[in-house]
């Protein structure tokens, strides 16, 4: 028993205190055997608004020890009833989208209208997609020899355990336990330590449709939570998005036990506008590209934007022209379009490379947007926008992973030399092009080094297309039917001897 509401409430800050201190194990609500918690803050106020469950080796146990249990019936179930369990967690969410934007804004910072709300919806729409799947887990036939018959079947892996970030935690959740459920895997999720509240509700929301222990939760830091929910032996399978750098001591500790990993890492995105692009189109495409909504924090950000040199300064104009026109402010307002960085530690990177921006020689940095001036804010996370011109291609700003909302531009003139500078990366996630002349796009769009490659639009997580990186930006695929099959079963052989 936990004093959460049972019918979905738009109090968010209500909310987050009964979430408080609490990790999800076994279907039941279980504070850390250590009995520690730690502070969870609304990045617009530095107000504390819940303490979370400080997890360690010890709740990751009990939690891994539970999901090992509840494996063996959940896969037993048939696949397509374990499907419909988890659409009706989809019907679930749809009632709850408000609720979860609201609480999703308040802990992250992230604006309501423009981008918590839909973040809930999509929740949505992942689970639903994946509930329709059941059916599709299907082997072949192999021919062999006329006296035998040779089959593959769809196994789960067993015990899935699934490390989220901060920036998109509901989704980012959701692409990863919507599948690997419906395979026939049951999860633990160990939830980012900015953001463990929306999540965790999401959690107990499935769990009131879900039998007990197949989807899990611990809330942690990493070293002391995460690591441990990748070293146990139990877990047979490691899905993680977030930094390059952690992505690699996570591949190294599932290869120590042999096991699969997927991985969804950072990027630095290019876009490239050619001269006879659909202007105002590709103007509203840079903006959502960047995801300044988001304050540019998204792993798709198209932090580097190439213009054909003919329209490059009325572009750049133009777009500081609208990113100014974006309202910053408490992310729970309906007219705010761009909430707050979530952490102190991410907004000192952020104000770093900005500063770094600023202090270079020949560069022009545009800070776009008012700061707010209501008063309740002045202790928030608030960035302005900037846009940066002038930069070497050898600028920390163009190279690195800022993940803040600062887009550098740079204008070029031979398409060959642009696309060795967009390749010039460790990067490799998406990449936009912009232009009315398909042959050059589709050229170009076959020789990006990305996962993600778009011509003339900028739609990014649909739970039906396949969706990963490639070099640093990660490993492996996340939605889609053929990522649920290559990522979260393996193929088994039975062979049969008929003569
Ligand atoms: O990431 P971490 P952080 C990038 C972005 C950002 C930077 C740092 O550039 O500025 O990463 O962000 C857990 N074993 N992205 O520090 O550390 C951690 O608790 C197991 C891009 O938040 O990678 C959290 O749950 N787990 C990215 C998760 O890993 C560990 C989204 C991510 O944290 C661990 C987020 C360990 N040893 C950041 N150490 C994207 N791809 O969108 C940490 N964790």
């Amino acid at each position: 028993p936990h004093p959460t509401p049972e019918a979905p409430t738009t109090d968010p800050f209500a909310l987050a205190k009964a979430l408080s201190g609490v990790h999800l194990i076994g279907g039941r609500y279980v504070p850390a055997r250590s009995g520690k918690t730690f502070s969870v803050v609304n990045p617009a106020t530095g107000q504390e608004v819940a303490r979370a469950a400080d997890g360690d080796a010890a709740d990751v146990d009990a939690a891994v020890e539970d999901a090992a249990r509840a494996q063996k019936e959940w896969a037993r179930m048939p696949a397509r009833k374990r499907g419909a369990l988890v659409a009706q967690c989809a019907a679930l969410m749809r009632t709850h989208v408000e609720e979860l934007g609201r609480l999703i804004a308040l802990e992250t910072g992230k604006a309501l209208r423009t981008e918590s709300r839909v973040e809930a919806n999509t929740v949505a729409d992942i689970l639903e997609f994946f509930g329709g799947l059941g059916g599709e887990l299907k082997g072949e036939t192999v021919p062999f020899a006329p006296d035998v018959l040779s089959v593959t079947v769809r196994e789960p892996l067993g015990v899935v355990g699934a490390i989220i970030p901060w920036n998109v935690p509901m989704l980012l959740m959701a692409l990863k336990v919507a599948p690997a459920l419906v395979a026939g895997n049951t999860v633990v999720v160990k939830s980012a330590e900015e953001a463990p509240l929306a999540v965790l509700r999401i959690c107990e929301l499935m769990n009131r449709v879900l039998p007990a222990g197949v989807f899990n939760m611990v809330s942690g830091f990493g070293p002391e939570c995460g690591a441990p929910l990748v070293a146990h032996s139990k877990v047979r399978k490691v899905t993680f998005t977030g930094s390059v750098e952690t992505g690699k001591i996570v591949s190294k500790a599932a290869a120590e036990k042999l096991i699969p990993v997927t991985l969804e890492l950072g990027g630095k995105s290019p876009m490239i506008v050619f001269a006879d692009c659909d202007f105002e189109k590709t103007l509203a495409g840079a903006i959502t590209s960047m995801r300044f909504t988001r304050q540019g924090q998204s792993c798709t950000a198209a932090s580097r934007i190439y213009v054909e040199r003919p329209i490059f300064q009325r572009f750049v104009d133009a777009m500081a022209e609208k990113v100014d026109a974006m309202v910053m402010g408490d992310p729970l307002d309906e007219k705010t379009d761009i909430g707050t960085i979530i952490s102190e530690g991410q907004f000192e990177k952020v104000k770093s490379f900005i500063d770094e921006g600023v202090a270079t020689k020949g560069a022009n940095g545009r800070a776009c947007s008012a700061m707010p001036s209501d008063p309740a804010l002045k202790k928030g996370l608030f960035i302005q926008p900037y846009i940066f011109t002038g930069l070497d291609k050898d600028s920390r700003l163009v190279r690195e992973e800022i993940f803040g909302p600062v887009t550098c531009v740079m204008p070029f003139d031979d398409p060959e030399a642009v696309l060795a500078e967009a390749n010039d990366s460790e990067y490799g996630l998406a990449a936009s092009l912009w232009t009315n002349n398909l042959k050059v796009g589709l050229n170009l769009a076959h020789r990006l080094e990305a996962g993600l490659v778009q011509i003339n639009q900028n739609l990014v997580v649909q739970a039906n297309l396949s969706y990963g990186g490639v070099k640093s930006s990660g490993l492996g695929k996340e939605a889609s039917l053929e990522a649920m099959l290559e990522h979260f079963t393996h193929k088994k052989t039975i062979m049969v001897n008929m003569g």
